[in-house]
């Protein structure tokens, strides 16, 4: 049978990039993101390249509780065995010092990021608990690792992401369910323009003089994970540029 896995902020970068990997490797998909028409665009280029694909789109803001069990709860039919879950949602808002924060991007930040990635766990994970078998993959950071220089709430957020994965591995091992954290540092995707909020000359000014990840860089990580013999669980991945030595030290040509 093919086993579905379900990828959460799959209109853009790290999420899209990695539904397009699982579906080469067999995995039917459920992807979702607030932009309804990027998903159904996502969903006619995966069915055009694997034809025996089946793709379920699910629009809604990961941040709304009840719009989240809206859909989630009312799974059916194959659909609701997720066997993967992969929790990649997620933003940076702002780049400022702590003094000079803005509490609506700290709202945005930890609402998305540690608020809705809880909502879809622990809506998707009792089945997988039922059935004894599931793999979770948390998209953490660097910025869970580390923390710099005015990225002090969304280093929180990614730190809690860090803490949500262990607690999650220890309170799942004796269901068989594996839990994988996949930390990357920079990688061109739309995070810098969402971060500083459609300025795309100070988005663009981040990758300046190194050669940042792809959004298929962390995607191949995702799908080594997911592939592994049932017995290995990746348990945390940290993939950096070459080019990038920790948060703050880059070697820029
Ligand atoms: P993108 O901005 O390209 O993609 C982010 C995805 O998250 C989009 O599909 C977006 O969908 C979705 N998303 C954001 N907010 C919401 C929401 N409220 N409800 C539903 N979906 C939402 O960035 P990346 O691909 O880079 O980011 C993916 C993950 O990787 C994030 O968790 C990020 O923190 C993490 N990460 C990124 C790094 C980088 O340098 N790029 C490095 C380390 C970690 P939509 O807007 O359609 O809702
Ligand atoms: C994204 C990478 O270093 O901007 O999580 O926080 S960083």
């Amino acid at each position: 049978m093919r086993k579905i896995a379900l990828i959460t902020g799959a209109t853009s970068g790290i999420g899209k990039e990695t539904a397009k990997r699982l579906a080469k490797d067999g995995f039917d998909l459920i992807v979702t993101g607030r932009r309804k028409e990027r998903l159904g665009e996502l969903k006619d280029e995966i069915i055009k390249d694997n034809l025996h694909t089946d793709v379920l789109t699910l629009s809604f803001d990961i941040r709304i509780y009840s719009e989240v069990e809206a859909n989630l709860k009312g799974l059916s039919g194959k659909w609701k065995n997720v066997d993967v879950l992969i929790n990649n949602a997620g933003l940076a808002v702002g780049l400022n010092p702590i003094h000079e924060g803005v509490r609506e991007d700290w709202e945005r930040m930890i609402d998305t990021n540690i608020k809705g990635l809880l909502y879809v766990t622990r809506l998707i994970s009792p089945q997988m608990v039922e059935r004894k078998s599931g793999h979770i993959i948390n998209i953490a950071s660097i910025a869970g690792k580390e923390v710099y220089p005015n990225g002090n709430v969304y280093c929180a957020t990614k730190h809690a992401v860090d803490a949500i994965s262990k607690g999650t591995r220890m309170d799942l091992i004796n269901y068989g369910i594996k839990v994988t954290q996949i930390c990357p540092g920079f990688a061109e995707t739309e995070f810098s323009l969402v971060r500083f909020k459609g300025d795309k000359d100070r988005a663009d000014k981040v990758y300046d003089g190194f050669v940042p990840l792809l959004a298929e860089d962390i995607a191949d990580a995702i799908a080594y994970a997911v592939n592994a013999p049932d017995h290995v669980d990746i348990q945390d991945m940290l993939i950096m540029p070459k080019a990038q030595a920790s948060a703050t030290i880059f070697h820029k040509e």
